[in-house]
């Protein structure tokens, strides 16, 4: 789906909640109770079949001589009919879920067990429907359709926040982490509590977060070992103004691209080099254009799962309790299966033959030096300025 208009009209389709196999119910007492004239003697047929299915008041007069003389089945069936519509009234719902990623991507996978489980403890009243590969439109398009509450659920890089939250912008700061486990306690603490907040003020709600590693740069022509080799690289980026702002500090041109559209940037040499996740970097087969890859990690920015509020709110306080059960979990597990995608993704790029850097190879103190200039652009008050110091300061 090309652009956030068609993401919005498709989003709205789906929005009523889809009505499956107990809708099914309703309609198959329905047609038995209609059908009930059939059960004549062969006399009456002709006229009662007529009745079928098309005329319920011809069909009901023809009832009306079959329940003098069958009462107690009239009785027994009705009530069986009754109680079919009374269980039926508790529908099943089908949340829409956007993702970019493909099938088989770690995340697609975390929001498979998250959907199952929700079944799971709803007993089958929220199901939870996958539109991977950007099928409802680009990260940028999922955020404005949860705000808009066109979009049940969207799992994002807080990057697509970037704009509307201005905290994003701190968690964005390259070299503010040291690892992925940092990061995890850093959202664990009450900093973390803040961005929830800052994001809710926006209308959508928090269901949890994904990891997303730490993101490295790759290129086509040569190794990022010191900070020179930036000069003259023009370098793919999120819509992001730290990324943008980072790209030119260092002396290379910073391109905003969509993610689905970076190997064709690749391909006809738009771009000479981009930054990712080990996880991304392998599964987009970056790794088949770009073969220099330095692992100077200079971001980790996780992924954010979230709810449009409308949708939050028609939801019964059990449902609530049953979608932050399977989201958590999810989130949990994700953490394994993350670092298991990455240390594959690792071997696979080694055994593909790219040139890896390790951090310890890369002429680091350069680049984070005139990385951390950013600080002062972006941090510009006292509490972000406690908050940034905490962070560098914390285990
Ligand atoms: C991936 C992330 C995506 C997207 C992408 C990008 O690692 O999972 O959500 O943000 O990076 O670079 O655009």
């Amino acid at each position: 789906m090309a652009n956030l208009q068609e993401a919005q009209v498709y989003a709205r389709k789906i929005e009523a909640p889809t009505y499956n196999k107990r809708g099914k119910n309703i309609i198959i007492s329905l047609q038995s109770f209609f059908a009930l004239p059939l059960w004549h003697k062969p006399a009456e047929w002709p006229v009662i079949s007529s009745a079928v299915p098309y005329d319920a008041t011809l069909s009901i007069n023809c009832q009306g001589i079959f329940v003098k003389k069958n009462w107690k089945l009239w009785i027994g069936t009705s009530l069986l009919f009754i109680a079919g519509v009374s269980t039926s009234a508790v529908y099943a719902r089908d949340l829409i879920l956007s993702e970019i990623q493909p099938p088989g991507h770690v995340l697609v996978k975390s929001e498979e067990l998250m959907a199952n489980r929700l079944t799971e403890l709803t007993k089958g009243e929220l199901n939870i429907q996958i539109k991977h590969s950007g099928q409802l439109g680009n990260e940028d398009a999922s955020w404005k359709n949860i705000q808009n509450s066109t979009l049940d659920i969207a799992r994002v890089n807080f990057a697509a926040l970037i704009n509307d939250v201005p905290v994003v912008k701190i968690i964005s700061l390259p070299y503010l982490f040291r690892s992925r486990d940092h990061m995890w306690r850093v959202l664990n603490s009450d900093f973390g509590e803040r961005v929830k907040f800052d994001i809710e003020k926006t209308g959508a709600i928090v269901l949890g977060y994904y990891d997303s590693g730490s993101r490295s740069f790759y290129t086509t022509k040569k190794s990022i070992r010191f900070r020179a080799d930036f000069e003259g690289q023009r370098i793919r980026v999120q819509n992001s103004p730290v990324m943008k702002d980072l790209i030119t500090l260092l002396g290379g041109t910073p391109v905003v691209i969509g993610f689905d559209k970076v190997v064709d940037a690749f391909k006809d040499g738009t771009i000479d080099g981009a930054e990712n996740n080990l996880t991304s970097y392998v599964t987009t087969e970056h790794y088949k254009y770009a073969r220099y890859l330095s692992l100077d990690e200079h971001t980790s920015v996780p992924e954010v799962l979230l709810m449009s509020k409308k949708t939050w709110e028609s939801l019964t306080s059990e449902q609530q309790k049953a979608v932050r059960t399977a989201a958590s979990e999810s989130s949990e597990s994700m953490k394994k299966l993350w670092a298991d995608a990455e240390t594959q993704a690792l071997v696979k790029a080694k055994k593909e033959g790219v040139t890896v850097l390790e951090k310890h190879q890369i002429g680091m103190n350069g680049i984070e030096t005139f990385a951390m200039k950013l600080y002062s652009k972006y941090v510009t008050n006292p509490k972000d300025l406690d908050t940034v110091m905490n962070i560098l300061s914390s285990d």
